[in-house]
């Protein structure tokens, strides 16, 4: 695993002993994510750990992304984000936020499950002039058997509005239309048709510094286009159940899923693989 030199970079241990130390949720937050699928949560990391994640994470991005095409000539998808993938098996000190107690404490207990296994992580960097995230539910994606999935979504500094915060449709985990279409343009236009129909709150906030969001695999989320001068930063890491199994893949992403994240699970089997530790 490479360590990559963080020049002039003195932290201190505190950061990583905040790492894993309990987050206490109230019952109004867990009743919260039970209705809605979804949760903002303030000031769960530290402003100094966020300041040193966003430095290893933006060196370990830069040093992974070949992708040099200009942004007009990418597609929707393409136009959204850069994606770097498992960047915990890249670099130890990301490793400790991935491996975060912290957080998956949290999502354990959002998910009211007893322990969450790593499915994934992967860095979403927005560029200025980067599109739109188009409306979906991030499950469509997942050979995974049950819904006690869940994405911490990190962003690595304050997100205005202008810069494309995660969106919300609350509680849309109750439709089922529109789970069968992957991030494109139509899945912007289907969704966005259908959430109107219903009386769905979309929530559209910034995030401050030290804020994480938690969403459901099948609630609708999307962001806007980042409008600002600055690169959107964020980190997210994907957790499940411990006790999830492997489906029967349903289409051709969730067959790329499995050969990506989890190679070595068999289909009807617990998903306990050296990719998918237990946090
Ligand atoms: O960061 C974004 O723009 C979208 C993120 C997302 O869809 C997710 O984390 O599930």
């Amino acid at each position: 695993m490479a360590n990559l030199p963080l020049e002039n970079m003195q932290v201190s241990d505190s950061i990583f002993y905040g790492l894993d130390e309990p987050y206490i949720l109230t019952a109004a937050q867990l009743e919260f994510y039970q209705q809605n699928q979804f949760i903002k949560l303030k000031e769960v990391l530290q402003e100094e750990a966020l300041m040193f994640f966003n430095k290893c994470i933006t060196e370990t991005v830069s040093r992974l992304d070949k992708a040099s095409i200009p942004l007009a000539e990418r597609s929707t998808y393409g136009k959204a984000f850069i994606q770097q993938f498992n960047l915990w098996r890249e670099h130890a000190e990301i490793k400790k936020l991935v491996f975060s107690k912290r957080l998956a404490g949290i999502a354990a207990s959002l998910m009211q499950v007893e322990k969450v296994r790593l499915y994934h992580d992967q860095a979403l960097f927005k560029e200025p002039g980067g599109g739109i995230t188009p409306w979906h539910a991030d499950q469509y994606y997942w050979p995974l058997s049950t819904d006690k999935t869940i994405t911490a979504w990190i962003p690595l500094q304050h997100t205005p509005l202008e810069m494309g915060p995660l969106e919300f449709s609350a509680g849309s985990n109750k439709i089922t239309e529109g789970r069968d279409l992957k991030i494109s343009d139509e899945s912007e236009e289907m969704i966005q048709q259908r959430l109107k129909v219903t009386d769905f709150r979309h929530v559209v906030e910034p995030f401050d510094a030290g804020e994480v969001s938690f969403h459901s695999g099948w609630v609708f989320h999307r962001a806007g286009a980042n409008r600002s001068k600055e690169i959107r930063k964020v980190m997210t890491i994907i957790y499940m159940d411990q006790l999830m199994t492997l489906k029967e893949p349903e289409n051709e992403n969730q067959r790329r899923d499995w050969k990506a994240w989890c190679p070595d699970a068999t289909i009807g089997n617990v998903i306990d693989t050296p990719l998918n530790p237990v946090i």
